[in-house]
């Protein structure tokens, strides 16, 4: 009797033990429970201050930055067609900011709205056709009106000067209709211009006439076209005038770029590529535009109202010094950065005195030597009447000449 209570008080014993045990072990299984739940708030937490932080900083970037971007502040194009490209740009850029804002707040209150914790569980919900219909059909329609319009411009800026467009032609006065031609070609690492000269006519050109140094376009100089054509170290237009440029590279890809006047052009080895646009703003004028002053007689954009060199800071000013450029914008090899070029827009009458000061590649490098192969052939007087070294004024005189000597 006695071994019988002994061992029932055991097993009791065991019994509460093994409940007790139960209970500590469903504790701390509801312990690491809780912990989990504030754990995923935690981070849902996180994650709308990262939100709201990450929104802040992403317009106040910009708003910070703004100035100094292309086409905002005082960078808004410098040619006819650069403000249809800023304009669709803006378009673009403010459907996809409202998206871009919309879907950074869903996704996060989202995380936070459906976070881990007590008596909630996830719902299994795998169609919705009204949503499907909405989230491809609002899309949809935004990209097609992106689409469209962004041809529409495209299609704009890349016409080309029809037969009824004429080169524009002698230092006389620019006129409607006209355009002017000039040719760009990319190399490691440099870009050859090439300005057409007096007669507004390219020369002709073959690729077994190159010979670096000598002649690195290969222009043939039988081609009387040829024998004014400049290469000048900077490429000077006059404003409102409609310009076609000629893009080609000798080596591998570049790529012609003036951001200012939103130009942009792959130059292709083997395959000339063109790019035509109207610049309206001179380089005095957009000197004016980085400097003016504001209301109460403050620089509008301090930055460009520091020295140039600043070793020097009496000397003149950022925006007095400014320059538009030329770049090559295709990553081409250990001599890209020095593919730099300045552009200089300057009114119709200063350039024709510009044109009138040139002299062409033939005659500074090739007349009289070796290569020349108009030695005997062209007479003296032709050629530089052709060139317009003798009387530049006056285009009726050379063409007269032209016709009357034996070439
Ligand atoms: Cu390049």
């Amino acid at each position: 009797m006695g071994w019988m209570i002994l061992g029932s008080v055991a097993l009791v014993a065991i019994i509460l033990i093994q409940i007790g045990r139960i209970n500590e072990l469903a504790a701390k299984i509801r312990g690491e429970e809780e912990a989990q739940f504030r754990s995923s708030t935690l981070n849902a937490g996180l994650g709308m201050v990262f939100m709201i932080g990450f929104l802040i900083f992403v317009f106040a970037t910009f708003m910070y930055y703004k100035n100094s971007m292309l086409g905002y502040g005082p960078h808004e194009a410098a040619s006819e067609h650069g403000k249809w490209i800023d304009s669709i740009f803006n378009v673009t850029m403010i459907i996809t900011v409202i998206v871009f804002v919309i879907t950074h707040i869903l996704l996060f209150w989202y995380t936070w709205k459906y976070r881990e914790r007590p008596g909630h569980q996830a719902t299994f919900y795998p169609h919705n056709n009204t949503l499907e219909m909405v989230w491809m059909g609002v899309p949809a329609i935004v990209m097609t009106f992106l689409v469209i319009s962004g041809l529409s411009v495209w299609n704009k800026t890349m016409k080309d000067y029809g037969e009824d467009w004429t080169p524009v032609s002698g230092l006389s006065t620019i006129e409607d209709n006209q355009y002017i031609e000039v040719e760009g070609t990319g190399l490691q690492w440099q870009w050859i211009l090439r300005h057409p000269g007096k007669d507004g006519k390219l020369g002709t050109k073959y690729y077994k006439e190159i010979k670096p140094g000598i002649n690195p376009l290969g222009q043939i100089w039988e081609d009387e076209k040829n024998l004014d054509d400049i290469h000048p170290d900077t490429l000077v237009l006059p404003v409102n005038v409609p310009v076609r440029v000629r893009i080609t590279a000798m080596d591998v890809l570049h790529n012609f770029y003036l951001p200012h006047f939103r130009v942009k052009m792959d130059a292709v080895p083997g395959l000339p590529t063109y790019f035509t646009f109207k610049p309206e703003v001179t380089t005095e004028q957009y000197r004016e535009r980085l400097g003016a002053l504001d209301s109460k007689g403050n620089p509008k954009y301090p930055e460009w109202h520091q020295p140039a060199d600043p070793e020097a800071p009496k000397g003149p000013k950022r925006y007095e010094t400014f320059n538009y450029e030329l770049a090559c914008a295709e990553l081409c090899g250990k001599g890209h950065f020095s593919m730099r070029r300045f552009v200089k827009i300057v009114e119709q009458d200063e350039y024709i005195a510009w044109m009138a000061r040139q002299k062409s590649y033939y005659m500074t490098n090739v007349k009289g030597t070796e290569e020349d192969v108009n030695k005997g052939v062209l007479s003296e007087k032709t050629i530089e009447v052709e060139v317009g070294q003798e009387d530049m004024t006056n285009t009726e005189k050379a063409t007269e000449v032209k016709s009357s000597e034996a070439i």
